[in-house]
């Protein structure tokens, strides 16, 4: 992997007035950060922060899917739900190289998704019941996806936002895929129909939250704007998704569990009812109905994957090995 020589690299800095001004004059012109550029221990440890959590939310992300794919209804959706899965699996590995850019390696982000001490998305910690879950978290889980990730195609930190440009256009995708398995429910039985609205209505505050608390709750949200890290706060991604997504639900013909939802003229946006920022906490904090399944099936990836990490380093050492003695033996 290109970025395991930045493993463990020197990356202390002096924060002087002059080079903080001078970093932030940078990011101010819109200069991209690159890997070996000096930057603030701040900026490094927010970026693997985020960029480690949002690794962990793309690998978490591919089990609630998962679940469904042997029961998928047909082989064509079974064959688009794999590739889903297998694409989700794909933007971890692109995320965990642009952490290790910074110089964290997998291992310790693996073991910090397992203590519990790095977060992933709330979202994940929700059971998928039916086949309707599926199309529920593709329109919806998805486009919140593709609402936060478009702007991170222009973060500052230059392999976070090239590794997010893949990973958007393939969100896209998924996002139809889960609006036309809802389309079909919705136009199916009056039971199919059901199982949409029912989807809907168990999926539709869980997506919301995935925005992160309010802007005033919102820990790392300023300075990581000042930063360009985020180019638009929580609150303001949270509104575009509920304006982009309202009148797909009225397409569909279901009905938004929001008896508060409404369209202000005059804010020229729609207004939505309180979000339950307990029940948000509490997920986040590791009580969500499946957290601990959720980490106990991580854990057992990684345990069991040990012997091929450890097959691929000792193949690694044997044919530097060769190497080295057939250059020997060639001087
Ligand atoms: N869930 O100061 P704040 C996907 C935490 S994957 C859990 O506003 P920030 C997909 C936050 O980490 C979707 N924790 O933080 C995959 C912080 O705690 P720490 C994942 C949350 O970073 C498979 C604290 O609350 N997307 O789409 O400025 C299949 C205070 O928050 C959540 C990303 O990761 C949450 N929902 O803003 C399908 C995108 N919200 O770290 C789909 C990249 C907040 O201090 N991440 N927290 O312990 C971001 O854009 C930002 O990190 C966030 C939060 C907007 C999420």
């Amino acid at each position: 992997m290109y970025s395991q020589g930045l493993i463990g690299a020197k990356t202390e800095t002096t924060e002087d007035e002059s080079f903080l001004a001078a970093f932030q004059a940078r990011i101010d012109a819109e200069e991209k950060i690159e890997p070996n550029d000096p930057m603030p221990v701040g900026y490094r440890r927010t970026l693997i922060r985020q960029i480690g959590q949002h690794a962990h939310s793309e690998i978490v992300g591919m089990l609630p899917e998962g679940n469904w794919i042997t029961r998928a209804p047909s082989l064509k959706r079974k064959a688009a739900l794999l590739a889903k899965v297998q694409d989700e699996g794909g933007h971890g590995l692109y995320l965990y190289s642009a952490a290790e850019t910074l110089g964290v390696s997998r291992e310790q982000m693996t073991e910090e998704l397992l203590s519990g001490k790095a977060k992933y998305s709330s979202i994940f910690n929700y059971p998928t019941q039916t086949w309707a879950d599926i199309g529920a978290i593709g329109w919806l889980v998805d486009g919140a996806a593709i609402m936060n990730q478009i702007p991170l195609c222009r973060c500052s930190y230059g392999p976070y936002a090239r590794a997010m440009i893949r990973v958007c256009k393939e969100e896209s995708f998924h996002q139809r895929q889960g609006y036309e398995i809802m389309m079909t429910l919705a136009r199916g039985t009056p039971d199919q129909k059901e199982l949409a609205q029912d989807a809907l209505n168990r999926w539709w505050w869980p997506s919301l939250m995935m925005f992160g608390p309010h802007d005033g709750d919102s820990q790392h949200g300023d300075q990581s704007m000042a930063w360009k890290i985020k180019r638009f706060t929580n609150d303001e991604l949270r509104q575009q998704f509920v304006d982009s997504t309202v009148p797909q639900a009225q397409y569909l013909g279901l009905t938004l569990p929001d008896p508060d939802l409404k369209w202000n003229d005059e804010r020229g946006h729609y207004d939505f009812g309180a979000i339950d920022w307990d029940e948000f906490w509490r997920v986040v904090k590791g009580g969500g109905t499946m957290n601990k399944e959720r980490i106990a099936a991580r854990k057992k990836a990684w345990d069991d994957g040990e012997w091929v990490r450890e097959a691929v380093l000792a193949h690694g050492e044997k044919r530097k090995a060769r190497r080295e003695a057939a250059k020997m033996a060639a001087e």
